[in-house]
This record gives structure tokens, sequence and C-alpha cells, in this order.
């Protein structure tokens, strides 16, 4: 006889349940609340394959609550994926296990997205469905058409990034994703209702959603309400009602059941009123060998698929188009806002990377992100290449982490710079998930002018550039700012961060070199003299005034090299020999950047002078602003002079 479906959802409950007392942390209320309806999901619907984790049609499972990993690692123990075994369970949060506190992306895995920041997981879902439906569209629904099942608590839905993304979703009619909603009103401070009021059937009923209200311990409810949304023409939210902490007698339906282990004489309870009658970490052969078939029911048509799939989106040659589009620009030189450079780049890529998914938070044409050669997605119609992704900036990266994630799309996304910071959580994690997204933000310092300091972006680059594994790019001109999209195209583990001007800037790099000057991250771009005594560093807009300071100095006989540095991070990846020939030439050096100057006294040694803006801007015309803080070249000149003693 097979085993009873309360024997299969008791399994992931006791390993969770066994694996945060042996670890002596963790969550485990929530794979006990979900284990009925994720046995459901995956015995009856899920189409996946342990033996090909990254068959590219699978459908997606994201634990948005990711708070509760036990209950993912189980499921992929359970299922006989091959890089969660026994022991890793029995090593969960310790250092290195593959189990970690909360799951970390680990390409092949299972694992498909990094969670634990909650609501991110929502966001990531989305962009996955969507992923789905753009790839569907250009290579046909016979080789795409997958769902993608997003688990997410009241926690998650608190969230704002919640609301942003939840509201795209049914904007664009995304119908083949599901989120099951573990509502079980509980949350860390006690019962939800200290904090929440919200109409949940009524909220996503707003943003375009098919709403569900089930029993999630009721294995006909969840199968039914699963059958119905195989065919759905909207997302579908399944609202399970479950107890937290589901089996254990004394701590379910509590908060205490949320985030601490039960405890020993707790989990005996729970043996008993479970009938688990085995040991820890010990799952009969019958339940086990049930969990491996309902991983196999997928393996068949996964390979069968594999063998049919052609790599259909071409590839261009990048370097080729770079080439060519570098010439271009020397050719016909203008003085023009990076922004705008951007715009020249993307108008090509677009036309030539069919997997370049472009958009904005509502600043389009402020980001010059969209090119006429896009297409837009529209509601249910995902024909096109840009998203409006709406004034919600922090979705966007989230959702740009799901396009990431997916395949082989390749996601950008703009808003000002000032901005980023409503974007910070999910870059961070795009980082963390070494995941190539690219972000484009303009109007990147005072230079953007009127719109004054709530919009004068001064900290932001140093804070960007304080996350580890985000390339932050700060181009100086047109031809820079090609290679810093060049750079950001290539570089396939590392997230990219551009920072472009709103206003004007003369053409620095005047002759053509096929080399990529910025992939050093600081290189010489101008020299005076063969025997220099001060090292100007620059980036972006202020490079131009660098120059203009090193050819007014040359006339006085001081001879200075400029150093464009528009990437710190690449830079920092030197060897040795190269960042002392950049840096160590002489004595005494500046740097120049319209941002707050702490990031660069690493650079220019105690001899040295930062010229930057370590106040909030101004509201005014950007010159006068520019001389407010002192940012001039006469001012420059005077304060260097006194430091070189003439
Ligand atoms: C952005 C963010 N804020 C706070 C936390 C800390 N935290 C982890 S779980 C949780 C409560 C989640 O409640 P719920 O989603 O209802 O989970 P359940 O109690 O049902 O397990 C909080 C506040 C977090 N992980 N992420």
């Amino acid at each position: 006889m097979s085993p009873a479906f309360k024997d299969l959802s008791n399994a992931i409950r006791m390993l969770s349940v066994d694996a945060v007392q042996r670890a002596n942390s963790g969550h485990p209320g929530m794979p006990m609340g979900m284990a009925d309806v994720v046995t459901v999901l995956f015995k009856y619907y899920l189409r996946f394959s342990p033996k090909n984790p990254s068959w590219i049609n699978r459908d997606r499972f994201i634990l948005s609550a990711g708070h509760g990993s036990m209950l993912l690692y189980s499921l992929l123990y359970l299922t006989g994926y091959k890089s969660i075994s026994i022991e890793d369970l029995k090593n969960f949060r310790q250092i290195d296990s593959i189990c970690a506190g909360h799951p970390e992306y680990v390409e092949n895995s299972g694992i498909e997205t990094t969670t634990g920041p909650l609501g991110q997981g929502i966001a990531n879902g989305v962009g996955l469905a969507l992923a789905e439906e753009i790839l569907k569209n250009k290579l046909g629904k016979k080789v795409f058409n997958h769902k993608t099942y997003v688990l997410a608590g009241d926690g998650c839905l608190m969230e704002g990034i919640s609301h942003e993304a939840l509201s795209l979703a049914g904007h664009l009619k995304l119908k083949n994703l599901i989120m099951l909603f573990d509502n079980n009103s509980i949350s860390i401070d006690g019962p939800t209702n200290l904090a929440v009021s919200d109409n949940f059937k009524k909220r996503f009923e707003s943003y375009g959603w098919d709403y569900i209200d089930i029993n999630g311990h009721n294995e006909k409810q969840i199968f039914n309400a699963l059958k119905k949304v195989q065919k759905a023409k909207k997302p579908t939210v399944i609202s399970c009602k479950t107890i937290i902490g589901f089996g254990s007698p004394n701590k379910s339906a509590k908060a205490e059941a949320h985030g601490s282990p039960l405890g020993e004489d707790e989990i005996s309870l729970v043996r008993k009123k479970l009938k688990w009658k085995y040991p820890p970490f010990q799952i009969p052969k019958e339940i086990l060998s049930e969990w491996r078939k309902i991983g196999s029911k997928g393996v068949e048509e996964s390979e069968k698929w594999q063998k049919n799939y052609r790599k259909k989106i071409e590839k261009n040659n990048l370097d080729n188009i770079f080439k060519t589009e570098k010439q271009n620009i020397i050719k016909n030189l203008e003085t023009i806002a990076t922004r705008k450079s951007s715009e020249k780049i993307l108008s090509v890529l677009t036309e030539k990377l069919p997997n370049l998914i472009g958009g904005s938070a509502d600043l389009s044409g402020s980001n010059n992100t969209k090119t006429k050669n896009h297409n837009i997605i529209k509601p249910g119609n995902f024909k096109g290449n840009y998203i409006h992704y709406g004034v919600r900036e922090h979705a966007m990266c989230g959702i740009m982490n799901g396009l990431a994630l997916h395949s082989d799309l390749i996601p950008y996304g703009g808003t000002f710079l000032i901005f980023s910071d409503y974007c910070k959580p999910s870059i961070r994690l795009a980082a963390l998930m070494k995941q190539r997204v690219i972000y484009v933000l303009s109007h990147d310092s005072i230079g953007l002018g009127e719109d004054g300091p709530t919009h004068q972006p001064i900290e932001q680059l140093a804070s960007l550039r304080s996350i580890p594994n985000l390339n932050v790019f700060r181009p100086a001109d047109s031809t820079e700012t090609f290679e810093c999209w060049q750079l950001a195209l290539k570089n396939l583990k590392t997230p990219s961060a551009i920072a472009l001007s709103r206003q004007k800037i003369n053409p620095i790099r005047k002759d053509f070199y096929e080399e990529n000057k910025c992939a050093n991250g600081a290189y010489e771009i101008l020299r005076t003299n063969q025997n220099v005594e001060l090292t100007i560093l620059a980036t972006g807009s202020e490079v131009d005034l660098a120059c203009e300071i090193s050819h007014k100095l040359a006339t006085e006989n001081i001879y200075t090299k400029v150093i464009s540095m528009p990437c710190h991070e690449i830079f920092e990846q030197q060897p040795n020999s190269y960042k002392t020939k950049i840096l160590n030439e002489t004595k005494i050096k500046i740097s120049i950047e319209a941002g707050i100057t702490e990031c660069w006294k690493k650079y220019i040694g105690k001899n040295g002078l930062t010229f930057g803006v370590d106040d909030f801007g101004k509201s005014a015309p950007y010159k006068k602003i520019y001389e407010h803080f002192n940012l001039t070249s006469n001012h420059i000149i005077k304060l260097t002079k006194n430091v070189l003693g003439k």
C-alpha cells in the first residue's frame, strides 16, 4: 500500500523540525504549516526533474518566505536532487552547507533564488513568469509553457515590494504566475492583526488577480485549487488558511512556532500527535520511495524537451558591435549627455541582442532607456522587449533578478541614481546571486541642476561601491559609455550600475582604440608632459573638469596626468604593477567627483586632496551648484598649487 498523503507531508514536517532542533536555530513553523500544500503541488502539478534541475522549461518553485528554508531543503532531498543529501540536512545552518539559514541561489541545485528579505521572492516570481511569457513568444508554446509558483507569507505581503510587484503582474496578466499564500495570520510579534487589516481578496482582485480561498490542510481543496489555476487567465493567488507549527500540541497557531526550535519535549509530542514513529533524519523506505517517485515523474519529459531544444536565440559578436560603434562615435564627435550616449548604444544593442530586455520605472525619456527599436510589452502581449515598470523601482529590480535567473535574458532597467536607494535590497541580491542585471542610473550628480537636493545623489555612488560584486560605472563621455556597456554585458556573474549624466559633456576620447580602456577600471586619459608632478583622478562629468585643470596647469609649467576611473571595482582587480603605475607615479594626487569624497581617500593618500560634494545639493542651474561646492578649475588649481608648494 502506498503511504498516506499525511505521511508524505509529515516527512517534510519532521525533517524541518529535527533539522532546526539540531542546528539549535531556524524556523519550524512555516514548513509545518505549508507541508500539505507543497506536497500536493509537487505530487500532482509541479513539472520538474531532480536529474536535470536546470531544465529551462521546468515549473519554478520560489520560496519567498525564505525563513522557512527547511521546507525547500526537505522537498529537494525527498524528491531526489543530488544537491541535497540527508547529511546536508543534518548540517542545516552550518558553515558552507548548501542548507544555509535562508535559501541561497545555487545554479543547477533546485534552489531557484536567494530569499530571506521578505517580499523579494514575489518580485523574482513576477520576473520568472514574465521571462516565460517573453521566451514563449520568441520560441513558441511548444518550447516554453511552464508555471511559476511563489510561496509567500503574511510578512511578504506586508512588504511594499509585494504591492508593486503584484500590481504589475496583474496589469500584465501573467496568467502562469501562482502565489501560494501561507495565510496563517501569525508573524514574529504575534497575530498579524497587530499591524494589518487588509482585505486580501479585495486587494488581489483590485490588482487583477484571481483569488481562491482554501483550507491549506485539506488535500482535496488544495488539489482542486491547483487544478483550477492550470487554466487560469490571470495570475492567481491561492490563499491557504494554515496553522503555523501544525502538529505541535503546545506551539501551533502561535508566534512561538515561527522562529525557534520547538525543544526536545515538544518534538516528542509532535511525533506522537503526527504518529511519526521514526527517529530524526530517518525517512522510512516506503515514504522515501513514494517521494522519489514524485521526483521521477518529470524526468522523461525534461529529457525529451532537452533533446529537441536548440538554443534558438542567436548570439551576436559583441566585440564587433562595439568596435563598429566606437568608430562611429569618433567619426562624429558630439557634446552630449552620457545618458544620451547610452541611448545611442542601446538602440544598436536592442536590434542585435534579442535577449536584451529593457525598461524603466516611469523615467524612460529621462533615463534614455527606450530607443526607437523597442517594442513595448503589454498586458497579455509579450512580443516586445521593453517593460514600462511604472513608478515601482524596488519591484523593477526584484523582477529583473527573476528575468536574469530564468535563463538567457539580459534585463536592464532605468531610474535616477538617487532612487537606487529604492532599489538597493534587490541590487544587493543580484550581486549576491551573481546575476547579470544592469541598472541604468541617470541624473548622476548635482549636475542635474534645478530639481535640487532631493534628486541630487551625493552618497549613492559610494554606497553602491560598498556592495560586493557590483560594478559601479561612471563613464566620462560617449566612448567610455559604450565601453562600460560592453563590460556590463560581458560580466556574466556581476551586476552593473551605470551612472549617467543629465548634463551635456564634451567628448574626451577623440581617437579610436579597439581596446576597451575602461576594462582596467582606471586609465590615463591625458598627460601634459613625460614628467608629471600631479595625478588627477576623476570620473564621469568631472573628467572634463580634470582635463581643463590639467591644461591650465600646463600653461604654468605644472605638468600632470589625468586618470579617468570609471569603475573602482574593476581597478581593484588589476595587478599591483598596474595599480602602482596609475597611482604611484606622483607624490601628490587629487580626486574630483561630484559626490561624497570618502571613497577617494584611499587613493589620494595623506598628501592629496579630494574635491567633491559632502553635503546635500542645491536647487539651481547646475553650473551655479558646481560653483557653490567649489568644483571649479580656479578653486581646485589654487588649493592644488598650495599642496604642490607653488
Ligand atoms: C525585509 C525583512 N524584514 C524583516 C525580516 C525578519 N522576519 C523574518 S520572518 C518575519 C515574519 C514573517 O511572518 P510570516 O510571513 O507570517 O511568516 P510565518 O510567521 O508564517 O512563518 C520577519 C519579520 C525579514 N526576513 N525580511
